[in-house]
């Protein structure tokens, strides 16, 4: 989830097109979720089992035994499952029992930071925090494993509203907590509302009830997820087309992206990190329909550090070069994400919003409205800081909440996050990844083979 830089004055003079997307005509039809359920080809009697991806040799003796047997029918033992289903359904903490969740990818730090990666002191550190880590990790497992299933399944043709559910409740069944029963989201589930934001919106677009937007062939998609264990937030994004004409638009910024992983570490400065993200951002264009266009970082936009139950902490992580010293420092945790447009490279609030979030600084204030009242406590005790949607607080039961809704945000104890778009017609993406400034080594924590 993007960080826009504050005080951001431009005026706002692009021709305000509050509609959003036109729902073009809907092509094929998705199935409920959009998503076409995977024939894993063996019989068709409704065993769950039958669902599981074989990952292991053997199917081909266990299918003729099954024929041989087929008369007795004899009642199977179910083993714990040791595969993930499609869609995915099976926990975490059953694939990965004794909370042995999978590393991120580990980079050691460099010069006079090297070091750490051997250093007594700094191992007795690391090893103090195997809560983190492990909530982290299985935090960042979550995220792979749906997101990879989102890549294979997601198509033109399917509806905003079907991608955002299959993958929300998809999140909320690997880690075992639907959210529903209050103050369960607070255990684990959604970190942010998932970002599906098209072509010129950059950022903070998630549909709202109702909404019918189909996925069309010539849409450039950010997928924006966000997965929490125990407050421990992994924000990570990748963007989806179809069409090849946007493979380098992609490509600038998957490097970009890459670029400020790899040389973010303890005592980097910001400012001069967002220089070598611009540096590789700036270096590529891409032709679409017959115009080239040069590949602009947006640079109101930013990546940002990450606390407990805290989307964006204090420090940013600019997309361009800046004066800012602060420092990377030990134990610090950031979102780095890259945003690269054929636009202006400056995107503006725009159209209705689906994202909020309870403010850490939120002020005492006297509510007078009953209904901002109530639904200033569903918020605390379900969501606390972490960022919410309108379809959460659907979920929920909450019903006609808009109006005490805009009166948290006028007092100053909601925030309220606008999409953001650049100009109209011009196309955005986005790659984002987590990484975790432990004392000994870097660890990409997000990191995939996909992205
Ligand atoms: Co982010």
């Amino acid at each position: 989830m993007a960080s826009k830089t504050p005080n951001d004055d431009t005026p706002k003079t692009d021709n305000v097109n509050v509609s959003g997307k036109a729902n073009g005509s809907s092509g094929a039809n998705g199935t409920a979720n959009g998503i076409a359920l995977e024939n894993s080809g063996e019989g068709s009697d409704d065993d769950p089992d039958e669902h599981i991806i074989e990952t292991t040799a053997g199917a081909d003796e266990a299918g003729a035994k099954k024929k041989k047997n087929k008369k007795k029918k004899p009642k199977k033992k179910k083993k714990a499952p040791t595969a993930q289903t499609d869609p995915p359904s099976v926990l975490m903490s059953q694939l990965f029992p004794n909370n042995t969740y999978p590393k991120g990818e580990e980079v050691e730090y460099k010069n006079e930071n090297l070091y750490r990666t051997t250093d007594e002191e700094k191992r007795h550190l690391d090893n103090m925090n195997s809560d983190f880590l492990s909530d982290y990790r299985q935090a960042a497992e979550t995220h792979r494993q749906v997101r990879q299933w989102a890549q294979k399944n997601i198509m033109p043709g399917q509806t905003l509203t079907d991608i955002a559910n299959g993958i929300e409740d998809s999140v909320r069944r690997l880690v075992g907590h639907d959210g529903l029963t209050e103050g369960d989201a607070m255990n684990a589930g959604m970190g942010f509302p998932t970002g599906l934001n098209l072509d010129e919106i950059a950022a903070h677009f998630s549909p709202n009830a109702g909404n019918k937007t189909v996925l069309q062939y010539s849409n450039v998609m950010k997928v924006d997820i966000g997965v929490h264990v125990n407050g421990r937030i992994v924000d990570s994004a990748f963007t989806m087309s179809f069409d090849p004409m946007y493979d380098n638009l992609l490509a600038a910024v998957k490097d970009a992206t890459n670029t400020g992983v790899r040389e973010a570490g303890i005592d980097v400065r910001l400012g001069e990190l967002g220089g070598l993200i611009q540096e590789t951002m700036e270096s590529y264009e891409c032709e679409i329909n017959g115009t080239t266009y040069p590949i602009k970082p947006i640079r109101n936009l930013a990546g940002h550090n990450i606390l407990p139950y805290s989307i964006h902490g204090t420090k940013s992580v600019p997309l361009v070069k800046t004066n800012d010293t602060t420092k990377m420092e030990e134990g610090d945790v950031f979102a780095i994400e890259t945003f690269g447009t054929t636009g202006t490279g400056h995107v503006d609030d725009r159209g209705e919003i689906s994202h909020y979030a309870l403010r850490k600084d939120a002020p005492e204030v006297d509510l007078r409205l009953s209904s901002a009242k109530s639904l200033l406590k569903t918020i605390q005790k379900n969501f606390g800081t972490i960022p919410f949607c309108r379809r959460y607080l659907d979920r929920l039961g909450q019903e006609k909440y808009l109006l005490g809704l805009n009166n948290l945000v006028k007092s100053g104890i909601v925030e309220d996050y606008p999409p953001l778009y650049d100009k109209k017609g011009s196309y955005t993406a986005q790659f984002e990844h987590t990484i975790l400034l432990r004392p000994t080594v870097k660890e990409v924590i997000s990191r995939g083979d996909d992205y």
